[in-house]
């Protein structure tokens, strides 16, 4: 067969092995890239080709785009898979992958650049029908006119960087002599951050639950949805526990919003895997963000749809092969994913180190998403997800049944994790009655005072 796909999976840890997987499974060849930090990793043993790009620091390896091309080159492969985080959302490097041959398995660069301004992302969600968070996106003049423009939107509002995501740069408002102090504060930590000081202002919402949408288009559009999934339950920006679908929103008002995210992606012509953030508060959703790449929690949209997204992602990409029908996407059961992180349960720092033992947990429909083993040293320079459980079963209540079960049964020794935290939340009383909103886990799950 002269028309297997080559790809290069530029990532590592959890995504790197799923992807390893997918790619495999669908009979392609495949190059890894790692840092002189990663060479035990797992997915490289499996890998046909493994090429070091550069030392542990993100910036000379993951992030290291001439590097990364030139493994591409070497490694003489069709597309490169970007994963999540480091490059994902880079613009540049995807037109960097485009100019050099190699297809970016994810959207176009200027959708991807669309997006990651969220200025221009919100603007145009609104054109096309999305609700989105009431606020002023319009140039910062003086103190009189943004005064002015925040008492049209109402207090309080929340200060926002046009380049943020993640909660950089981003500044509450409760009383207008707070207001020009803030939106100092946010320009400089903006420019700080990302290069730009552009930011724009909202409404804050006090209690809202993190609700987003996963689509998939074919870039000529057509798209579907794969349903929802809640992401409430976060620390600093971080995701901890996922599930899908999101529950105790009305039929009609979530149909609403699938049709109206699905219509986005068919006039954007959207391409790839994508997901419509939104926050959801007293029956309403408002639009706040898209994420144009494969995210840590697809995997529970997986368990209750069947679908492979990273097999779909690689096979639109590669082969030009789509074969979703909206009608034949059907909802099973109920799915949530614990992310494990290596930290310390109290304070969160981050805890590498050696990896003694592991066992891992089993049964039926029982995901374990790693690369660990025993004798595994985490390193200390990435991120400190290590693994991450997926159990589905018939619906919350069982599954939250089966996540306390599989966690019982995980045992990780040498290194700190944050297991014991996940057997707490699944068995706290509001996560199980869906008492539960973004502020949650900091305001009733840990005392930090950070
Ligand atoms: C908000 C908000 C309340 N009101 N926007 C945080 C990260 C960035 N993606 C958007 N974020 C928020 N935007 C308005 N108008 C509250 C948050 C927010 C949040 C959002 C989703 C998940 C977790 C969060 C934790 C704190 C704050």
């Amino acid at each position: 067969m002269n028309n297997t796909k080559k790809i290069l999976i530029a990532n590592r840890g959890v995504i790197a092995i799923r992807a390893l997987r997918a790619a495999k499974e669908l009979g392609y060849q495949v190059a890894s890239v790692y840092s002189t930090a990663d060479k035990n990793l797992k997915h490289l043993k499996l890998s046909d080709e493994a090429i070091c790009i550069g030392p542990p620091d993100s910036k000379d390896s993951y992030l290291n785009e001439a590097a990364i091309i030139s493994a591409a080159e070497l490694a003489n492969v069709d597309g490169i898979y970007p994963g999540y985080g480091f490059l994902s959302e880079n613009a540049e490097f995807a037109e960097k992958c485009k100019n050099s041959g190699f297809k970016f398995i994810g959207p176009s660069h200027e959708i991807i650049s669309l997006m990651g301004d969220k200025i221009q992302a919100k603007n145009l969600m609104r054109q096309l029908g999305v609700p989105v968070v009431p606020g002023y996106e319009g140039p910062v003049e003086s103190k009189e006119q943004i005064e002015d423009e925040v008492k049209k939107v109402g207090l309080p509002v929340i200060i926002k960087a046009a380049a943020g995501g993640g909660g950089r740069g981003m500044r509450i408002v409760r009383e207008l002599s707070e207001l020009w102090d803030a939106i100092e504060d946010a320009k400089s930590e903006a420019n700080a951050a990302f290069g730009s000081d552009l930011v724009f202002i909202e409404r804050y919402l006090e209690k809202p639950r993190h609700v987003e949408i996963q689509v998939f288009g074919d870039g000529r559009g057509n798209a579907v949805h794969l349903f929802s999934r809640d992401c409430s339950l976060q620390r600093k920006y971080q995701k901890v526990i996922e599930e899908a679908p999101a529950i105790n929103i009305p039929d009609e008002k979530i149909n609403e919003i699938y049709q109206i995210s699905v219509n986005a992606c068919c006039e954007l012509n959207y391409e790839g895997a994508g997901t419509l953030e939104f926050l959801y508060e007293n029956g309403e959703f408002f639009f706040i963000e898209m994420n144009t790449r494969i995210q840590v929690e697809h995997t529970v949209t997986e368990m209750i749809t069947g679908v492979d997204l990273v097999q779909a992602q690689l096979e639109l990409a590669m082969n030009d092969v789509y074969n979703f029908d909206q009608s034949k996407i059907k909802i099973n059961g109920h799915a949530m994913q614990c992310r494990i992180n290596a930290e310390d349960p109290n304070s969160f720092v981050p805890s590498p180190g050696r990896i003694m033992q592991i066992h891992r947990p089993g049964g039926y429909h029982v995901r374990f998403e790693s690369q660990i083993y025993s004798g595994y040293d985490v390193p200390a320079y990435y991120d400190s997800l290590i693994a991450e459980i997926i159990v589905k079963d018939l619906n919350r209540d069982r599954v939250l049944n089966k996540m306390k079960m599989a966690l019982d049964e995980t045992v990780i020794e040498g290194i700190k994790t944050n297991v014991d935290l996940h057997r707490r939340l699944v068995t706290n009383d509001d996560f199980r009655e869906y008492r539960h909103y973004i502020k949650f886990l900091e305001e009733k799950m840990v005392n930090d005072d950070e």
